[in-house]
């Protein structure tokens, strides 16, 4: 996949952003979504690819845009020419975090990931059970070990403490023995109300202050946190949680037969050439909320792709047409 791609998804993603971020505090979750996903519909179509979405906003009788299956790019629009184009497999979610931004919180960002054919997983929109570390500890971490031994190992390949970990877990009743495991072996823990993936992105980032995430989130967010442990070289693992028979038959038809199995994150973004592009709604630990000024907008983004090995942290900075801007560092 060619390089400068990368920088074509980075316009998507944070035109996304931009347009969500409008809404950010109006407490209309469905209107931010929207936006997103309209935004990001558009702006693929521009791309020189011949892409497929394998990600998305559900299955195409659900979602009127950026359904799983969907075709996007050049490609679709000129038939004629299709071998002109790369084939592109897409994973996106334009709002990660809809409640984040609908109430003005941190931690929503605009968010893609992209391989040759099927080199991102297509995950059913099931729970998986996750846990989410960096380079350094990637090794030593086993998702049916006791989560004692998790920390004590991770902390171990940290130089510290038990104690000194945060690790971050999404505030939710699924989680009670989880958080009570953590908490009985000393670590710190934050609690977060939503957007695994991007405290997933933080774990694999030295200085982040997240040590690593663990419980039960979204499979389609455990892909697209894989796709950024494959740039970041941290590591997920996850398994897919089946809460009743309907799920398992999902699995099955979507191609997977082994339910119980535990994928690593070169299973679920398996492709040589990821490309992973976010650019932050709201304030995160890694990339600032969109902001507004007279002038013009700034976004801040995180743009990587594993081959050639590249990770950029980008600052954007819109300019309204006609204005005497200034920009300011
Ligand atoms: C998960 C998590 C996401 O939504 O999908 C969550 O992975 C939904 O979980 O990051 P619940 O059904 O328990 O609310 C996010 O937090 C945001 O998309």
């Amino acid at each position: 996949m060619d390089t400068d791609l990368s920088l074509e998804f980075l316009r998507v993603v944070e035109r996304a952003a931009i347009a969500c971020a409008h809404t950010m505090g109006q407490g209309d979750r469905p209107l931010a979504d929207q936006v997103a996903v309209e935004s990001m519909r558009r702006d693929m179509d521009a791309l020189p690819i011949d892409g497929t979405v394998v990600i998305g906003e559900g299955e195409r009788d659900q979602a009127p845009m950026l359904y799983i299956g969907e075709r996007v790019g050049q490609a679709h629009l000129h038939p004629g020419e299709h071998w002109h184009y790369p084939q592109i497999d897409i994973a996106v979610d334009p709002l990660e975090g809809t409640n984040l931004c609908a109430l003005g919180m941190p931690g929503a960002i605009s968010v893609l990931a992209a391989s040759g054919p099927g080199g991102l997983l297509h995950a059913p929109d099931l729970f998986m059970e996750k846990l989410i570390v960096g380079p350094r500890s990637k090794n030593v971490v086993d998702l049916d070990a006791p989560v004692g031994d998790n920390l004590t190992a991770i902390a171990r390949c940290l130089d510290r403490q038990v104690g000194d970990l945060v690790v971050v877990v999404m505030d939710r009743p699924r989680h009670e023995r989880l958080i009570d495991d953590i908490r009985r072996a000393g670590a710190r823990i934050r609690l977060i109300t939503d957007g695994d993936l991007s405290a997933g992105i933080a774990a694999a980032v030295l200085g982040s202050g997240v040590h690593a995430v663990m419980g039960i989130g979204g499979a389609p967010e455990g892909v697209l946190t894989a796709a950024a442990m494959r740039c970041l070289n941290g590591e997920i693992l996850g398994r897919l949680v089946m809460r009743k028979p309907e799920d398992e038959r999902r699995c099955h038809e979507m191609g997977i037969s082994d339910v119980r199995r535990i994928y690593r994150a070169s299973d679920l973004a398996s492709g040589q050439h990821i490309i992973f592009a976010a650019t932050g709604v709201t304030d995160s630990s890694l990339m600032k909320g969109v902001r507004f000024f007279g002038d013009g907008i700034r976004t801040s983004s995180l743009v990587m792709q594993a081959r050639p090995h590249l990770i950029r942290f980008i600052d954007s900075i819109y300019v309204k047409d006609g204005q005497d801007v200034r920009i300011q560092f």
